[in-house]
């Protein structure tokens, strides 16, 4: 009985921590989009985004336009939600 009720409270721990890591990205979103964007292009493909938990994880609804790249615009305009 108990082992089911901590698995349930980690699956809920996990979008909590998926919260926490979009309030961060709200502070400066430009920051973490610069630093994963490792040519600098000026877009986020996906292996360059691979290396944030937080964007990896909101993938399809950051990349408005479905074009597989993720724009500073894009970036910024879901993080300004
Ligand atoms: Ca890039
Ligand atoms: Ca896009």
């Amino acid at each position: 009985m108990k082992r089911s009720t901590s698995k349930l409270a980690k699956s809920f721990a996990l979008p909590l921590v998926l919260v926490a890591g979009i309030a961060a990205a709200q502070e400066d979103p430009a920051a973490i989009f610069e630093s994963l964007d490792a040519d600098g292009n000026g877009s986020l493909s996906e292996a360059e985004a691979s290396a944030n938990e937080m964007v990896m994880s909101k993938w399809e609804t950051l990349d408005a336009d479905g074009n597989s790249e993720i724009s500073v615009e894009e970036m910024a305009a879901f993080t300004a939600e």
